[in-house]
């Protein structure tokens, strides 16, 4: 058995700067026009500039003070840890505070029978050894979520959000925009969430910030967006197409029948797609997430997923309760509401962030 953390010297992990969200849409909406329309991308000088590539420090420091509460929730494990000796009360503590954290009953006791093995068998003493088994178990756990999304093999690359209302689709989008100009692939946006005119305009404002067309309608079918912006893309020779839907709880049926009809009609319109269907689940719903996760990929095939706002959450726990109970391929994790604030999930860096500890050389 390998352990690749140690423990890092207590340092305050700084605050993440606070870049701006998208401003709020301005109504300055042309009167209705027959759809689509396609908002063509008109550079804004005004965009907000963020750094063109942010150095990975800089991105672990965001990580760090993003799972700050997750970590004070955890947190109690600094003094569990700095115990001296290991014995079942401290298993039990640590127990109840991965609990808190939302990793859920079954990531927990299966943490707690991988510790409890390490103990006896490994004949670890101190707390700080336990957090370096802590942080092997998590790691073992959390790694095969690890899954980068890969954009290429398919042209143009279709990617459809869904989530419940106000999960960060549409934000994860506008981020998930730079980020794949970042790599040098061109972007088109499908506005498929047609019940808000705001939706829209929040969707054309991230557009207009990333220099990239949106395909939009005036009311009307989501369906039809979509199918409109693969056959724009198509015709453009787009690479990346991602369509916003609107939000949904999974217990409006009409709605997630509407949503599946959105996924049936991109099949229409390019027969090997959706390349990808991503879940987009907000970190502050804790365990819910589980359910939310079980019924969209029930109704949709879920592909990937987009954890968000872990910067406000206690309950980032959460994604060991997906990786034990619900797998699937954790794309990117969001900490805060600024453009390089959402990032490709990396295992290891998410369980030193957590357990604020850093990587030992390699040995
Ligand atoms: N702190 C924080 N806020 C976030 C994050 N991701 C999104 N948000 C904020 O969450 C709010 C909702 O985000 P949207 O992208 O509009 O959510 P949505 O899923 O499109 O919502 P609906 O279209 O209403 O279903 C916005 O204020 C975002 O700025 C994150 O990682 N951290
Ligand atoms: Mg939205």
């Amino acid at each position: 058995m390998f352990s690749f953390f140690k423990k890092k010297a207590a340092t305050p992990a700084p605050e993440a700067p606070a870049s701006p969200a998208p401003a709020e849409p301005v109504a300055d909406q042309a009167p209705a026009t027959p759809a689509p329309v396609a908002t063509p991308p008109t550079p804004t000088p005004a965009a907000p500039a963020a750094p063109a590539t942010p150095a990975r420090s800089s991105w672990m420091d965001r990580l760090k003070a993003g799972l700050s509460r997750t970590r004070d929730q955890i947190g109690s494990l600094g003094s569990l840890f700095s115990r001296r000796k290991i014995d079942e009360d401290l298993l039990e503590e640590l127990e109840s505070t991965l609990l808190m954290a939302d990793c859920g009953v079954e990531a927990t006791t299966a943490l707690l029978t991988e510790l409890r093995q390490r103990w006896k068998r490994d004949k670890l003493e101190t707390g700080e050894q336990l957090q370096e088994a802590l942080a092997d178990a998590l790691y073992k756990l959390l790694s095969p979520l690890q899954q980068p999304l890969k954009i290429d093999g398919q042209k143009p690359y279709i990617v459809m959000l869904a989530g419940v209302n106000g999960a960060g689709k549409t934000t994860s989008i506008g981020k998930l925009a730079r980020h794949f100009q970042q790599q040098r692939k061109s972007v088109l946006l499908a506005a498929g969430d047609t019940f808000r005119a705001a939706a829209r305009e929040q969707l054309q404002e991230w557009g207009r910030r990333n220099d990239v067309t949106v395909i939009a309608q005036d009311g009307g079918d989501p369906a039809a967006v979509a199918f409109d912006a693969i056959n724009a893309a198509r015709a453009r020779g787009i690479d990346v197409v991602m369509i916003d839907t609107a939000g949904r709880l999974p217990t409006q049926l009409n709605l997630m029948d509407e949503i599946a009809k959105v996924k049936r009609v991109v099949t229409k319109a390019d027969a090997s797609g959706p390349h990808e269907v991503i879940l987009v689940l907000d970190a502050n719903i804790g365990q819910n997430a589980l359910t939310q996760l079980k019924a969209f990929d029930a109704a949709l095939g879920v592909t990937g997923l987009i954890v968000t706002k872990l910067d406000g959450t206690a309950k980032g726990g959460v994604i060991a309760g997906i990786a034990r109970q619900h797998p699937k391929p954790l794309r990117f994790i969001g900490v805060g509401e600024g453009i390089e604030d959402l990032q490709a999930f990396d295992a290891r860096e998410f369980v030193e962030a957590l357990l604020d500890m850093e990587s030992k050389p390699a040995a």
